[in-house]
């Protein structure tokens, strides 16, 4: 029995780490999402305690009831009144739940403060775009040469504190990565933002926690924690253009997406496609996934994805371009080339 659960389970376990790694509350992978989880195991605790003595005082006063007997019961009911163990109790217990939730108070407002700390020690600084239905991001920089766009990825430095600012250009969406923080969201007009201060280097997946519309369940987001020096080197290749295409297949694609409506939604950096409707796609083929999380970014998706968005994610922003097969092929060797 247990081993056919654990073969079923299988598969499940195996989707959900291949390319995503894992998302998870208990995680720990960032100083906020390990401060919630030790509020949260002192809010466990406290409450369980408690729990389990009124428990403990109901069984043990049925207990007393019925050895007392039913016939006793007014009796019993005076002398309740007027004994003192019963008062010393009943004080000692109020005492207890004061005491209790007192500490309750205090440990939240230390978590509170302790994230406040962080987030006044802000290094990096992250603006996340929600749109139906994917993540648009910009690191910010003075310099505008240093600013790095991209999309559904974001790169994290372990131990430095990012602040992370949340803006919406539809409806109301929710940035949640279990294992790094709570949940925060993008509401259009509204300035929100979330710090994030990695400790463990790893990918951890992220996901939408706000209904926005048909493909909500469609928009995830890769949240990738480097070493600092991995980070500087990511951060470097991405603030470069994209390559100038290297052979004829290629070249034909770059035409194609240059000077047809691909260009008028998506830009690539170095090229005329400028467009600002859908990702950035200078750097598409180094990132983990295309549409959001939704596939493994590799050849075969980006083939399904070009030819038919729309049977993919249908509603999505992207339409149906209806390529020539000769087209598709150039269009998928070019995007390849843009790592
Ligand atoms: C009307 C605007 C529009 C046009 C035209 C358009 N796209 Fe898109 N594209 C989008 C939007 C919006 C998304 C995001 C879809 C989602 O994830 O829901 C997208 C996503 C993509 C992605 C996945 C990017 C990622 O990081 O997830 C690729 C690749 C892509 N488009 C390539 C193309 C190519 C090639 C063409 C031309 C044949 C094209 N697009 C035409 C709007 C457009
Ligand atoms: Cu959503």
């Amino acid at each position: 029995m247990r081993a056919r659960a654990s073969v079923l389970l299988l598969p499940l376990a195996a989707s959900a780490c291949s390319y995503q790694h894992y998302q998870s509350t208990f995680g720990n992978a960032a100083t906020e999402a390990r401060q919630f989880n030790i509020l949260f195991i002192i809010f466990l605790l406290i409450s369980a305690i408690m729990y389990v003595l009124v428990i403990a005082f109901l069984i043990a006063s049925i207990a007393r009831r019925r050895r007392a007997g039913a016939a006793n019961v007014m009796e019993d009911k005076r002398h309740h009144e007027t004994d003192p163990l019963m008062r010393t109790g009943l004080i000692a217990w109020g005492a207890l739940v004061g005491t209790g939730l007192v500490a309750l108070a205090i440990a939240s407002f230390v978590a509170d403060r302790g994230m406040a700390s962080a987030a006044a020690s802000e290094k990096l600084s992250i603006t996340v775009t929600g749109n139906q239905w994917w993540w648009d991001v910009r690191y910010n920089a003075a310099d505008s040469s240093k600013m790095v766009r991209t999309a559904n990825e974001i790169h994290l430095p372990v131990g430095v504190p990012a602040r992370i600012l949340l803006r919406s250009n539809d409806v109301i969406h929710s940035f949640w990565v279990p294992s790094l923080a709570g949940k925060e969201d993008l509401i259009p007009g509204r300035d929100n933002d979330i710090t994030i201060t990695p400790r463990k280097v790893g990918i951890y997946r992220g996901q939408c926690a706000e209904f926005c519309g048909a493909q909500h369940a469609k928009m995830a987001l890769v949240v990738d924690v480097d070493s600092y020096p991995d980070f500087l080197k990511w951060w470097q290749h991405q603030l470069q253009e994209a390559a100038a295409p290297a052979n004829p297949l290629a070249l034909a694609g770059y035409k194609y997406v240059t000077t047809r409506a691909c260009g008028s939604c998506h830009a690539i950096a170095g090229t005329p496609a400028s467009g600002t409707v859908g990702p950035d796609l200078t750097h598409l083929a180094s990132r983990r996934t295309i549409a959001a999380g939704m596939l493994p970014m590799n050849e075969g998706n980006l083939y399904g994805w070009v030819a038919d968005p729309q049977s993919i994610k249908p509603g999505t922003k992207m339409p149906t371009v209806g390529l020539e097969p000769s087209e598709l092929h150039a269009v998928v060797a070019y995007l390849e080339t843009l790592k």
